[in-house]
C-alpha cells in the first residue's frame, strides 16, 4: 500500500498500489471501472476471455481469465493489494455452470489471495443467500441463512469461504448481500431492493478502506422508502445510503401488478425462488 495522496480514502488508510476487479465487462463492472481508478495506483481488469474490452487506460492492466482454473487464478492475484470479485455466473443457472465459476471460482480467488498474500477482498454476494424470507419479515446478518437456489447457496459458500479466510489466514473480507444494482429499479419488488450505482461505490469505498473488517456482511441497498434489511451488523462501515427507489415509483406502479400470492410479490428472492429445477434432457 502506498502513502495516502489525498484520495478519498476512509480512516486514513492509505490507497492500494495494485486492486484486482474481477467481473470487469458484466453490468456492475462496466459502470464502476473507471471509478476504482480512486482507489488504487494501478487497477487489474479481469473477466473471461474474449469479453474484455481492449481500451485499457494508463493505469489499467487487462487480464482475461477463467476464474474455475486455478493456475490462471493464481497468476491473476499476484502482486495484488486488494480484490473486487464480481465475477462468476449472476443468476440461477444448472449447477454444473454454477459450480465452476463461482463455486470453484471463489475457491480459487481465496486460495491465490492466500498465496499471493493479498489481505482485503470486498466479495460481491447477494440477497439470494436468503431469497426465501417473506418480503414482510425484516432481517439482519445474524439471521439464519435461506438460499433460494444453486446461485443463492454459491454466494452462501462464498461468504463461508470469506469467514474461514479470515479465521485462518486473516484475509479480511466484507460481502456485500447485493440486492439489485441497475441504473434503475425494474419491477416492484426492485423498490425494495435496489442500489444505485453511487451507493455501491461508496459502499466499496467503505468496504476496501475501513480498518479491522474481519468477515462483515452488510445488505447492499439503497435508502429506499421501505426495505428488507438491517445493517445494524456492519455499522463500522459507516455506510449512510444516499439515494432512493422513490424517483421511480410513478414509473413502476404504472405497470401491471403482479397477483399478491406469486412469489415475486411475496418472497425476498422474487423469480429466483421458483427458477430451475433444471432437469438433464
Ligand atoms: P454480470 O453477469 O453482468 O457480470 C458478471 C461477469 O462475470 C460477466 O462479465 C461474466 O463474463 C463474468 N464471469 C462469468 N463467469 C466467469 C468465469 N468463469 N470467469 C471469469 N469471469 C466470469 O453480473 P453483474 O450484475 O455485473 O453482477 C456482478 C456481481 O455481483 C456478480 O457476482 C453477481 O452475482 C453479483 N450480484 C449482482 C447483483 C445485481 O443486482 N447486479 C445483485 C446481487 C449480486
Ligand atoms: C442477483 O443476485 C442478480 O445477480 C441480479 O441479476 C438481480 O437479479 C438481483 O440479484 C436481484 O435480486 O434483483
Amino acid at each position: 500500500m502506498e502513502q495516502d495522496k489525498g484520495t478519498p480514502s476512509v480512516d486514513g488508510v492509505a490507497r492500494f498500489g495494485r486492486l484486482l476487479l474481477t467481473g470487469a465487462a458484466g453490468g456492475i463492472g462496466r459502470a464502476i471501472r473507471h471509478r476504482v481508478a480512486e482507489f488504487a495506483e494501478r487497477v487489474r481488469i479481469s473477466d473471461l476471455p474474449g469479453v474484455l474490452p481492449h481500451d485499457a487506460a494508463p493505469h489499467e492492466e487487462l487480464v482475461p481469465c477463467d476464474l474455475a482454473n486455478r493456475q490462471s487464478v493464481d497468476a491473476l492475484a499476484r502482486d495484488c493489494d486488494a480484490i473486487v470479485h464480481l465475477g462468476g455466473v449472476s443468476v440461477e443457472r444448472p449447477f454444473e455452470e454454477i459450480l465452476e465459476a463461482n463455486i470453484k471460482g471463489v475457491f480459487n480467488l481465496y486460495e491465490a489471495a492466500r498465496r499471493q498474500g493479498v489481505k482485503r477482498i470486498v466479495f460481491a454476494s447477494s440477497n439470494h443467500v436468503t431469497g426465501f424470507y417473506r418480503q414482510d419479515e425484516r432481517i439482519d446478518a445474524t439471521a439464519r441463512k435461506r438460499p433460494d437456489g444453486y446461485y443463492g447457496l454459491s454466494k452462501s459458500f462464498g461468504e463461508d469461504m470469506a469467514q474461514m479466510y479470515f479465521d485462518r489466514y486473516g484475509i479480511e473480507t466484507v460481502s456485500i448481500r447485493i440486492g439489485s444494482v441497475f441504473p434503475e429499479p425494474k419491477d416492484r419488488r426492485m423498490m425494495a431492493s435496489w442500489m444505485s450505482y453511487d451507493d455501491y461505490h461508496d459502499l466499496l469505498r467503505r468496504s476496501l478502506f475501513t480498518k479491522e473488517v474481519g468477515h462483515t456482511i452488510v445488505f447492499g441497498m439503497s435508502a429506499n422508502a421501505h426495505t428488507w434489511w438491517d445493517n445494524r451488523c456492519a455499522a463500522h462501515l459507516g455506510f449512510v445510503p444516499r439515494d432512493s427507489s422513490e424517483q421511480f415509483r410513478d414509473k413502476i406502479e404504472a405497470t401491471p401488478p403482479p397477483s399478491p400470492t406469486d412469489p415475486v410479490a411475496v418472497l425476498q428472492g422474487g423469480a429466483f425462488t421458483t427458477t430451475g429445477p433444471f432437469d438433464p434432457v
